[in-house]
């Protein structure tokens, strides 16, 4: 039995994993939670309460988070793309980059998009920019690191990488690098360049008009 991933193809951090799978070419049953599978919702909800997703099963355990799902499958699908360094030194810079796409870029790009769902009386300008100025404290600290850097951790792709490409791929829709991040912004279009994050990228492309703030013409 091949593993079981609940995921969405526009969803943020199911692209994290999804990269982690094509870079290894990993075989998986794709749940797609949308209107077309209901069951699909169903059985998320019964896996995790919290009904918040990806979620991956395999071999009667469930694994949840994105980052800890890419721990799992490097431990029990490892391929030839090494996600996490097998030295530990080497991985904690990793492991420490993965939380930094997630906790300063994802978050407050969340923060401006899931603002704009908000009934209009409901919203929260104060707080929307909060979340410009920290992704711009956050794209700042990462420009200095992407001089010297092909991919986030050094030279080989990494699971600080799966995690870069939903995280810089959504947040310059929702906060623009402009012209003030170019190491950023070329490491954006490397990461574009990449066989597995192109593929999630044209998968995602049909629910592009589901953006909350519009979809830019590009990428
Ligand atoms: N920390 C979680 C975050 C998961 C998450 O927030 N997923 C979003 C989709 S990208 C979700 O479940 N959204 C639905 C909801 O919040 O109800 C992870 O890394 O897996």
């Amino acid at each position: 039995m091949q593993p079981v991933l609940y995921a969405h193809p526009f969803a943020s951090y199911c692209w994290k994993v999804l990269v982690a799978l094509y870079e290894n070419r990993t075989a998986f049953t794709y749940r797609s939670l949308g209107p077309e599978d209901p069951q699909a919702a169903t059985e998320l909800e019964a896996l995790w309460p919290l009904k918040k997703f990806p979620v991956l099963v395999d071999e009667g355990r469930c694994v949840i988070e994105s980052s800890v799902i890419i721990e799992y499958l490097t431990l029990r699908y490892p391929g030839p793309v090494r996600l996490i360094p097998a030295d530990p030194e080497a991985a904690l810079e990793v492991r420490f980059l993965d939380r930094y796409f997630d906790n300063y870029i994802m978050t407050p790009m969340s923060k401006i998009v899931t603002n704009e769902l908000r009934p209009e009386d409901q919203q929260d300008p104060y707080g929307v920019d909060e979340a410009r100025a920290a992704l711009d404290a956050a794209y700042g600290w990462l420009d200095g690191l992407m001089i010297r850097r092909a991919w986030a951790a050094g030279d080989d792709f990494t699971l600080a990488d799966c995690a870069a490409a939903p995280a810089l791929f959504y947040a310059e829709w929702a906060h623009p690098l402009g012209e003030r991040f170019p190491h950023t912004r070329s490491y954006r279009s490397r990461l574009l360049g990449r066989p597995a994050v192109a593929r999630v990228v044209d998968e995602a492309r049909p629910f592009r008009p589901l953006f909350p703030l519009g979809a830019p013409d590009r990428d």
